[in-house]
Formats: structure tokens, C-alpha cells, sequence
């Protein structure tokens, strides 16, 4: 049996030359998605479902329980002492902690948490840099380490420090995330694609003519609405996650920061591909914490071939 703690542990002392403070940021995460995790179980028995009548940076409504589990990621990770810089998909502005700590994080506290009322997969999801002294955005390639928790039939942690990909379930019996998914490696060909079909009217005709090439190939199409569901299940079984640009969202919907830089990290440790509009997403420069991008990420040989057909 091994925890998830434990794991971090033996990581940060062979890879991140550390001296247990990475340990201590992760520890602290980890309450945090165990309380987040207790709140969207006990939905419907507890007032956490609707709006809180406020918007987020992106003019969308903020969920009761995105404000509930953002406010205990900026507390648990503050308490830490080991990030200097907080920035959540639901604060228009980062938070600079007054502390020597090394770390920037950048999360998405409650991603799909539309899906809450009616019990779907949501997920929180992170992202963590070395501080640098000139900015806090740096590419996606810089991260040293990311994951998501997928609150779902199970929860379950899934994480990289950039040695491969490894998953652990929560085991309520003794409040512990156990490894139960080890160096995870997603299915290279799996005919499955992941796109809201519901905006095709709005895509290009090269994308439009993929899309048609995969329906004659008989692929199923399976969407959740939520980026962490959908790409977990890719991560598992293989295939293709699509939020492209369209003629309403020029330059796609996923945020660069908050969603498509950990997700890309942890597919392309587990030997898939990720890819935003003329290269790879890890790559991109950016230019804003508001930054979004369009997203294919999944299989690599998937990937790929999106690419020839739409690029
Ligand atoms: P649509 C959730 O709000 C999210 O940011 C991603 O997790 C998800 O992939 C996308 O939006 C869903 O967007 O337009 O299909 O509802």
C-alpha cells in the first residue's frame, strides 16, 4: 500500500532536491480536495447547489460550491506557508501571500460544477510552478508539477511531477488516497471523440469534414461538459478530447493556466499529445492569466491526425 503522501515524499527527494516543503504544499492540497470532496458528496442534503448571484472573470455564473471549494483551496494552500502566489480560475486577481514560500499554483477549484445539481463529474484542478522573479505566467513546459481530482463514482487523485502519471483512489475507511493507478499510460488508438457536436454549425468546414471522416469511421462520441471527466476518461481509455476554435469563441473556451496546461502535462507524461491551434499547448507564451485556448488532447496518434486534417 502505498499513500499518496508517501509518493510525494520519495519523489520530492529524488527529482525536486527539496526539503520537504513541496511535501507540505501537496499535504495541504490534499485536505483540502478531502473536504471539497465531503461537500459535493453530501449535494442535495446540504444548501451547496445554484448561484451565488457573482461572475467570474469569464462572465460565468460562480457556483456555490466553486465559491465553497475555492475558499478552502485559498485557505488550506495559504496556511502551507510554502506558495507565494495563489491564482484561481474564480479570482480575477491572484493572491501574493506575504511567506518565503517557493511555489505559484494556479487551480480551477470546481471545474464542470454545472454539473453539480444533477450529480455529474466535476473536478479540481492544479497546476504548480517555481516561483520566478520577473513573472508569474510561464509556458505550460515550466510546470513542475500537476494533477486533477476527479470526484466522480470514486475520487481520485491524479497526478505528475513530470515521472509519469500516477492515480490514487480515496479510501474513505481510512481518510487516504491510495496508489491504485501506477504509471498510468493512455490507450494510443481508441475510437472514441469528445466535442459539443452542438456548436458544429459554428466550426470550419476542415474541422466539419473531420468530424464527418470520424462518424463514417464509426467512432462513439462521448461529452460530459466537464474538461476534468472528459480527459480522465481519455487518460484511461484512449481517444480524442476537442474544444476547438469556433466562429463564437475565436480562441476556444479552455483556460491556459487553469485547465489546459496541467491537463496537457499529465496526458503528454502519460505518452498522449496535447495541441492548441499551430503547436503544442506547453509550448504557448502567455500573455494573460485570462488566456484561452483551442484544445486537442488525448491519443497521440489521434492528435495527430487532427492535425493533419484540420491544421
Ligand atoms: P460547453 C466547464 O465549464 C468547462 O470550462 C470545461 O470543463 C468543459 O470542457 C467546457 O467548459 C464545456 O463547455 O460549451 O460544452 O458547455
Amino acid at each position: 500500500m502505498t499513500t499518496l503522501i508517501q509518493h510525494i515524499l520519495r519523489e520530492e527527494r529524488k527529482i525536486l532536491q527539496a526539503s520537504g516543503n513541496f511535501t507540505l504544499l501537496l499535504t495541504c492540497l490534499e485536505d483540502a480536495v478531502k473536504i471539497i470532496a465531503s461537500k459535493a458528496r453530501q449535494n442535495g442534503l446540504i444548501n451547496i447547489v445554484g448561484a451565488t448571484g457573482k461572475k467570474n472573470a469569464y462572465n460565468e455564473e460562480i457556483q456555490k460550491l466553486d465559491q465553497i471549494s475555492n475558499d478552502i483551496l485559498i485557505n488550506m494552500l495559504s496556511e502551507s506557508g510554502q506558495a507565494c502566489v495563489l491564482a484561481s480560475e474564480e479570482l480575477a486577481e491572484p493572491i501574493y501571500l506575504d511567506n518565503d514560500g517557493d511555489y505559484i499554483v494556479f487551480f480551477d477549484p470546481l471545474d464542470g460544477s454545472s454539473l453539480i445539481e444533477t450529480s455529474g463529474v466535476i473536478g479540481t484542478i492544479f497546476s504548480i510552478y517555481k516561483k520566478s522573479d520577473d513573472n508569474i505566467l510561464q509556458a505550460g513546459k515550466k510546470q513542475i508539477a500537476a494533477g486533477y481530482i476527479v470526484y466522480g463514482s470514486n475520487t481520485m487523485f491524479v497526478y505528475t511531477s513530470g515521472q509519469g502519471v500516477n492515480g490514487f483512489t480515496f479510501d474513505s475507511s481510512i481518510g487516504s488516497f491510495l496508489l491504485s493507478h501506477s504509471n498510468i499510460q493512455i490507450p494510443q488508438s481508441k475510437k472514441i471523440y469528445s466535442i459539443n457536436e452542438g456548436y458544429s454549425n459554428l466550426y470550419d468546414t476542415k474541422l466539419q469534414d473531420y468530424l464527418n471522416s470520424l462518424k463514417n469511421d464509426s467512432y462513439k462520441l462521448r461529452y460530459i461538459g466537464s474538461a476534468v471527466g472528459d480527459v480522465h476518461r481519455i487518460l484511461l481509455q484512449g481517444g480524442i478530447f476537442l474544444y476547438p476554435a469556433d466562429a463564437k469563441n475565436p480562441n476556444g473556451k479552455e483556460r491556459l493556466m487553469f485547465e489546459a496546461n496541467p491537463l496537457a502535462f499529465i496526458v503528454e507524461q502519460a505518452g498522449g499529445m496535447a495541441y492548441s491551434k499551430n503547436g503544442n499547448t506547453l509550448e504557448i507564451e502567455p500573455k494573460s492569466i485570462e488566456d484561452q485556448v483551442p484544445l486537442a488532447i488525448g491519443s497521440k496518434n489521434e492528435v495527430e491526425k487532427y492535425i493533419n486534417l484540420t491544421d
